[in-house]
């Protein structure tokens, strides 16, 4: 333990008791009863935080009509109308940052560093600079129209912020939305609903209905005009199965298991230090996280002696602690899969960092930072997602050995190289089939940036003007008409 947690709970606690710990959905402006639901807990304690309902075929098709009547207007608003509601938006989520982060904590394990300093102003941004392009009416100056209503399902690994990705793009360019949060952490998004009423967006403009993967099916099967799912690969399939036929377009942002690369020219204590970046932020659950570490021979052992090291000063526990490097993992479920894909592994060498894991019985789903190494790069481990702390590695002799095993797997969200020399560093970066290139350093995001993958991670970009356009269609091509008798 590092001391008392400097960051009080009590005001998220305070929330969560406004509401009786029991959450219905958000449709049409205003939250439904609670009905038959699940619990939500903190990962980092076990303790129950919330009852959330589980959402029927019923709601969802409540949340999408709702969404479907209050289109036409919200669609017929100026861009600058519409950026006044995601200018608020911002302003809210500012102004009450600190519940956010305190809330999104306790539902999600993540430290509170992380949360405070990168989840929710990151959110932030996404609002202001998606109110920027409302406000420069992309509708109006360049001839495109929203698609209609939106549907969208989030993972649990960046709560707030996979909703900031999915909302403030779809509703700057005129659509109305239906989302779905993952079930292990619905309570950003519950909070971001009310902070809605507050900013005075009109009801139905966003609708939340909180389930599991039931309920996500029910908003694939259902009457929306753009689905936007970001999650498993397996699931993202059968997303992409079930709207198969029915023409509706779709953005997918799959997992990964993306390379990271360092040459032995590199500066190597900024490559260690970025790795810790890149493999534990988050506890490793980040779909672009650099989980495959390829490192050039000539240096490996001392790369890996200066990794372990840097392992063992690593500080895990209570994720509300500001001191804390690595939090909890989202759930016991999400910790079984890691716990019994590594104890399944036979080959290599498995370090685990010397720190204090808090044990099994503190209640938390707590994880050590793991560095296998020695691997084959056909082995499980090397090509299957862990999402988790967990990094596995293996050496290269050449660039061209790098490249052809950074590019050795089903996916390519993103990749990340280091190299003091830019001419290796320019001919290896183009070659990677990946999504986004990090050179010298990794986990550079910006709402102004399209972030998307090739490959099993998916198809389509979120941010960034590829990601309004995802939004919106050509004004002059036929659309489906909103609801007439809205
Ligand atoms: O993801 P799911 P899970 C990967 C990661 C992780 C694994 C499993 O490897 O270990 O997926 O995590 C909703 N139709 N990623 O099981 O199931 C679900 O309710 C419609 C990578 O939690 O994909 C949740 O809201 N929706 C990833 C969302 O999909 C369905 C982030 C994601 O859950 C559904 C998360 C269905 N049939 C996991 N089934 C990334 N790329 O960042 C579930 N859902």
């Amino acid at each position: 333990a590092y001391g008392p947690a400097p960051e009080s709970a009590s005001e998220a606690q305070a929330w969560l008791e406004k509401h009786n710990r029991k959450f219905g959905h958000f449709i049409d402006g205003a939250f439904t009863k609670p009905a038959k639901g699940f619990d939500t807990r903190n990962p980092a304690t076990g303790t129950h935080l919330a009852t959330l309902t589980q959402g029927t075929a019923k709601d969802v098709e409540q949340a999408v009509k709702s969404a479907r009547k209050a289109h036409p207007k919200w669609a017929a608003l100026s861009g600058h109308q519409r950026a006044k509601y995601l200018y608020a938006l911002a302003r809210l989520l500012q102004k009450h940052s600190r519940l956010f982060a305190v809330l999104e904590t306790l539902d999600n394990g993540k430290p509170i560093r992380e949360s405070r300093d990168i989840d929710i102003p990151l959110a932030q941004r996404h609002f202001y600079y998606h109110a920027g392009h409302a406000q420069l009416a992309p509708t109006e100056l360049l001839d495109r129209a929203p698609l209609g209503v939106a549907g969208q399902i989030i993972p649990w690994n960046f709560p707030l912020l996979m909703l900031a990705w999915k909302v403030a793009p779809a509703l700057a360019m005129g659509n109305t939305v239906v989302l779905k949060p993952a079930e292990y952490t619905s309570l950003t998004a519950l909070l971001f609903a009310e902070i809605s009423q507050e900013a005075g967006l009109p009801p139905g403009v966003l609708n939340v209905v909180t389930g599991d993967g039931a309920t996500g099916e029910a908003l694939v099967a259902s009457d929306v005009d753009k689905l936007a799912f970001t999650g498993s690969t397996a699931v993202g399939r059968r997303i992409r199965e079930a709207t198969a036929g029915r023409g509706i377009p779709l953005t997918l942002e799959l997992g990964g298991k993306s390379p990271y690369i360092v040459f032995e020219d590199a500066d190597i204590d900024s490559a260690v230090e970025g790795l810790v970046d890149a493999i534990w932020f988050n506890q490793g659950q980040v779909c672009c996280a650099g989980s495959r570490l390829l490192v050039q021979e000539g240096i490996a052992e001392a790369f890996h002696a200066k990794l372990k090291a840097r392992m063992d000063g690593l500080r895990i526990g209570d994720p509300l602690d500001k001191c804390i490097d690595v939090g909890a993992v989202v759930d016991p479920v999400q910790l079984k899969t890691i716990t019994e894909m590594v104890a399944a592994n036979t080959e290599g060498e498995t370090y685990v960092a010397q720190t204090d894991c808090p044990p099994e019985s503190s209640g938390g789903c707590f994880y050590p930072p793991t560095l296998i190494t020695g691997l084959a790069p056909s082995s499980t481990l090397m090509q299957e997602e862990i999402f988790g702390p967990v990094l596995v590695s293996c050496t290269f002799r050449t660039p061209d050995e790098a490249i052809q095993l950074a590019n050795n797997t089903r996916y390519g969200l993103a990749a990340t190289l280091w190299s003091e020399n830019i001419n290796l560093a320019l001919h290896v970066a183009p070659q990677l089939a990946a999504g986004v290139v990090w050179v010298n350093g990794t986990n550079m995001f910006d709402a102004a940036a399209g972030f998307g993958g090739v490959r099993e991670s998916g198809f389509g970009r979120e941010g960034g003007w590829e990601g309004l356009l995802a939004y919106s269609r050509p004004a002059k091509a036929p659309r489906k008409a909103a609801s007439p008798q809205a």
